[in-house]
């Protein structure tokens, strides 16, 4: 993809970098002992430096033989292949629907005639294109790639036949597992376990790493966990805190180290960001300040692939409109080998976990429909494992509204859909974002460069329950979420963020 030239005074281009300058303006709020605020607008001069050369990009998924791992292999050798398949309704091509990176575009600017031009979203700065991404990766069950996305059918099968058997010279590792932390009905899946301790079984996973980095010639590794649900661990002092405690928690192959963190600790170790796709508690305070250390990225928590999604961009129009959200109940079924482990109740915890507080943000905003002290909505998540729908995960939500002087408003949404062909492209997203990111740095006037903050808070977009910095605040709202993506891109070529005023649409 050609990305776009910026010419004036913000930006330039250099052969290896786009160096631009950006004046960050923002609104500092104090609140008044009389209870009114004042607001001080802030400037603030930053300088961006974007390497234009995106890096020989390797991805090592955790649970790659699962439904999300085979499906993003046999979707990547599609699109690589320009495979074309047959299908009930026709000839189906190759696409990348579902990644923002791919398919989505942001408004540019307007010609001198005011024509409103959008470009793709990977236009804007170079990003890896997906076709170019290297996959390997670990799982516990020991099925090859080919035999592992028959066992999702999550496919058409005219697909299948295509990739099939390129996929069956994939095979994966070995995996870091412990029956603890997923549900007992997983058992059976587990023939392809490290054996030994956890310290051996990080060492393994270590040089795992670095020999796919060699055999590929990669620049880069990233590591994304998209194996089962696990429960939360017990987050204790002396073992999750800190960097050094965590390291000696391997070291002593500590019981409630979650194999996560273990995978975790290793691509920290080796270098590579860690991406966290599942609900769990991975990434304890201690693992965020050896990524820090290590000058990584940790990001994180859960895919947000169907109903959340919707739901964080409901409610933030819904609150936005001035009408007061009651009460959401989201029923979901589905049965694939994510709804058996999540059948588990520890495992549904985690679930549940990430899926209630995703409206938290929006409902904090606005203080005339939730007075300080009166109660959130009531909000209810229900999963249930139904096997005969497979991967074809049903969702159904009803909101309750307040509106006009007492009267109600009720929506009721059903959202049927191959769970796993939402989950896909958000992982290629959140890889192609990490990439990006580690190749951006930025100073403050004539400061030291420097990279962002470890915690990627950028990806909050692709994920249920964003990590973000210590002590600042979590946005769930999506439409911010996409916004902040975007006015990120602009700024690195020099561009102002995307106010919308239109102003020259209005000025007579
Ligand atoms: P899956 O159950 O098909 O795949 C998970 C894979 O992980 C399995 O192949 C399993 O053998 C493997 N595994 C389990 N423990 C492991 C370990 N310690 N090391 C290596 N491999 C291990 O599940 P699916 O549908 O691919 O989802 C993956 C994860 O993503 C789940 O945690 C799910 O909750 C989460 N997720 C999925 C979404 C979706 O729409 N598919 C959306 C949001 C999150
Ligand atoms: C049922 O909720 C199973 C889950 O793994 C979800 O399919 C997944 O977390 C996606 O959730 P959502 O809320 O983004 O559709």
């Amino acid at each position: 993809m050609a990305t776009i030239n910026v010419a004036g005074p913000n930006v330039q281009f250099t052969e290896t970098e786009i160096n631009s300058q950006y004046v960050y303006q923002n609104s500092e709020v104090t609140r008044n002992a009389d209870g009114s605020i004042t607001v001080t607008p802030t400037e603030q001069k930053l300088r961006f430096k974007t390497g234009r050369k995106p890096a020989k990009t390797g991805v090592m998924l955790v649970g790659w033989g699962g439904n999300n791992g085979s499906t993003l292999t046999a979707g990547i050798l599609a699109n690589k292949h320009k495979y074309s398949w047959r299908t009930r309704r026709g000839v189906q091509e190759a696409n990348y629907f579902g990644s923002i990176t791919q398919a989505s575009t942001l408004r540019i600017g307007q010609t001198k005639s005011l024509e409103e031009v959008n470009v793709p979203l990977s236009s804007v700065v170079p990003m890896v294109h997906p076709n170019d991404l290297v996959l390997g990766g670990w799982d516990c069950s020991g099925l090859a790639l080919g035999d592992a996305m028959r066992r999702a059918q999550v496919l058409e099968v005219t697909l299948q036949d295509l990739v099939y058997e390129e996929m069956q010279t994939l095979k994966p590792l070995p995996a870091i597992f412990d029956l603890a932390f997923v549900a007992e009905n997983q058992e059976g899946r587990a023939d392809n376990v490290i054996p030994g301790d956890k310290k051996a079984a990080v060492a393994k996973v270590r040089e795992d790493i670095r020999n796919f980095k060699a055999a590929n010639g990669l620049d880069t590794v990233v590591v994304l966990w998209t194996a089962n649900t696990e429960r939360f661990c017990l987050v204790t002092e002396g073992v999750h805190d800190t960097a050094d405690n965590i390291l000696k928690a391997v070291e002593n192959s500590e019981e409630e180290l979650s194999p996560s963190s273990c995978y975790a600790v290793a691509a920290i170790l080796e270098g590579c960001s860690y991406i966290n796709g599942a609900p769990q508690n991975t990434n304890v305070p201690g693992i965020v300040e050896l990524a820090r250390r290590h000058k990584v990225f940790v990001g994180g928590d859960d895919f947000k692939s169907g109903q959340t999604k919707m739901k964080s961009a409901l409610v933030e129009f819904f609150v936005g409109a001035g009408i007061k959200p009651e009460c959401i109940a989201s029923y979901n079924h589905l049965g694939n080998n994510d709804g058996k482990n999540l059948n588990a109740p520890k495992q549904f915890r985690s679930k549940e976990i990430t899926k209630s507080n995703v409206v938290d943000d929006m409902v904090a905003s606005n203080d005339i429909l939730f007075p300080a002290g009166t109660p959130k909505p009531d909000h209810c998540i229900v999963i249930k494992y139904l096997p005969y729908v497979g991967d074809s995960k049903r969702a159904l939500d009803e909101y309750t509204f307040s509106i006009f002087l007492g009267g109600e408003q009720t929506v009721v949404m059903h959202n049927t859909c191959q769970d796993s062909l939402l989950a896909t492209p958000l992982i290629l997203d959140l890889v192609i974002l990490t990439e990006l990111m580690q190749r951006v740095s930025i100073a403050e006037n004539d400061g030291e460069f420097q990279q962002m903050d470890t915690v990627l808070s950028i990806l909050s977009y692709l994920l249920k329950a964003p990590m973000v910095p210590a002590g600042t605040p979590v946005v769930n709202a999506l439409n911010r979420q996409k916004q902040a993506i975007e006015n990120i891109l602009r700024a690195l070529v020099g561009l102002p963020a995307e106010n919308n005023m239109l102003l020259e649409y209005r000025i007579p």
